[in-house]
């Protein structure tokens, strides 16, 4: 067993590091304010490659694994979660699930302008009431011969109006419950396709986050992944490498509150001394880095999982519900090491604790994962 990056896995992690630190930091308190998507960023981002990091190479991606892209993300994440759920949702549902089934000229088509980042896509699947209960679809897409008329509304949509290509999950047939569900392929501006308002939001809030109507929208049938019936399936199969790429988003919050906290401890005089020579503060640090630690084998044992061959369903929920706790934990005690300056917006931490909340929600809920986690460990 080998517990040490490769070269070329360590010039991921620095160039990652490099980005957040010289692309994403400035401003980034400003973006979350105003709700600002950050457009020339995830450009920039598209340029260097991260925005098809596991695509290969014929169809303009990076050709990197998985480990490559959780460490991307988690460098991403540290400074600015909306950015790194932009890359996440591209990278490992919208890209992943293209490549792995969609069809040649599907994936000449959509993922090759995806991979590069000339373009982005969204993730379709929940809706007012089917966000856990994913198989309660109440989108309909009735087969009409060589197309499919769409009908319904998603909710909660990443990149919901940045994106032009949405991958929707739909009911064709009913009667076959979660057998009867497809994922088509919908473009921005196809007619009856509308974009609902932007949610307002607790954190992450540089993303945007929408709404989606489809009123009678004709969607080719050249548009659907998968054989008839696959479209749950296909939202399992890809949510499952989903979770792994929202856990490193996790972690990445939760280290870079840590980092913040460290350097504060050593900064901030209390009692006529450093605050981490008090044994409070030190104690809280070394909880932290611990628990980030443990979260970080986690994320990238899922990721050694998925490059392996492995099942990574187990691996990728035990990863996404621990990481995701760790960094719900650990912000709240970079805010508390923080004191008066950590409920500050300028000191960044705040940003981080509002920003981790959502790592407990999207992609499956903590009480989904443990949902998928019990199942497993009590079939063996
Ligand atoms: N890979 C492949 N197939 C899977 C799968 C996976 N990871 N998980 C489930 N399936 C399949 C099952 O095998 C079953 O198919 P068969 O009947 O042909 O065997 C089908 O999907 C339905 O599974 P199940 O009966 O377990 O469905 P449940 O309604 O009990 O729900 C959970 C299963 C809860 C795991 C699922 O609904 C889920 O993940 N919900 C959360 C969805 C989510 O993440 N929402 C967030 C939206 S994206 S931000």
């Amino acid at each position: 067993m080998d517990f040490s990056l490769s070269e070329e896995h360590q010039m991921i992690q620095q160039a990652a590091r490099d980005f957040a630190q010289n692309e994403l930091l400035p401003e980034v308190i400003e973006r979350d304010d105003a709700q600002r998507f950050p457009t020339e960023q995830i450009k920039k981002l598209g340029e260097l490659g991260f925005m098809g990091m596991m695509v290969g190479t014929e169809y303009n991606g990076s050709g990197m694994d998985t480990l490559s892209y959780v460490i991307a993300m988690e460098e991403l994440s540290k400074i600015d979660a909306s950015a790194s759920v932009v890359v996440s949702v591209n990278n490992s549902l919208v890209c992943y699930g293209l490549e792995t089934y969609g069809t040649e000229a599907q994936k000449q088509k959509y993922l090759t302008r995806l991979a590069s980042g000339e373009i982005i896509g969204a993730f379709c699947l929940s809706e007012p009431e089917a966000g856990s209960d994913a198989t309660s679809q109440k989108t309909t897409a009735i087969d009409k011969g060589d197309h499919y008329i769409l009908n319904g509304t998603k909710n909660w949509i990443t990149n919901g109006s940045s994106a032009e290509v949405y991958l929707v999950i739909a009911q064709t047939d009913r009667e076959k419950g979660h057998r009867g569900i497809n994922a088509l392929i919908v473009e921005k501006g196809m007619p009856g396709f509308e974009i609902g308002p932007k949610e307002n939001k607790l954190g992450i809030r540089g993303s945007d986050t929408h709404s989606l109507n489809f009123n009678d929208v004709e969607v080719p049938k050249e548009n659907r992944i998968g054989e008839d019936g696959f479209g749950f399936k296909f939202a399992m199969k890809t949510l499952a490498g989903g979770r792994i790429g929202i856990a490193a988003q996790a972690l990445g919050i939760a280290a870079g509150a840590y980092e913040l906290a460290l350097k504060y401890s050593k900064e901030r005089k209390a009692f006529g001394t450093e605050i981490s020579n008090h044994q409070a503060i030190a104690f809280k640090l070394a909880d932290m880095h611990t628990q980030i630690e443990a979260a970080r084998h986690m994320v990238y044992k899922a990721a050694w999982d998925k490059d392996n061959g492995h099942n990574y369903d187990l691996s990728g929920a035990m990863a996404k519900l621990y990481a995701s706790q760790v960094a719900m934990e650990t912000t709240v005690e970079a805010v508390q090491i923080h004191g008066g300056n950590g409920f500050v917006k300028d000191y960044h931490v705040e940003r981080l604790m509002r920003d981790a909340k959502i790592t407990q929600i999207y992609e499956g809920t903590s009480e989904i994962q443990k949902i998928v986690i019990s199942r497993s460990v009590l079939k063996d």
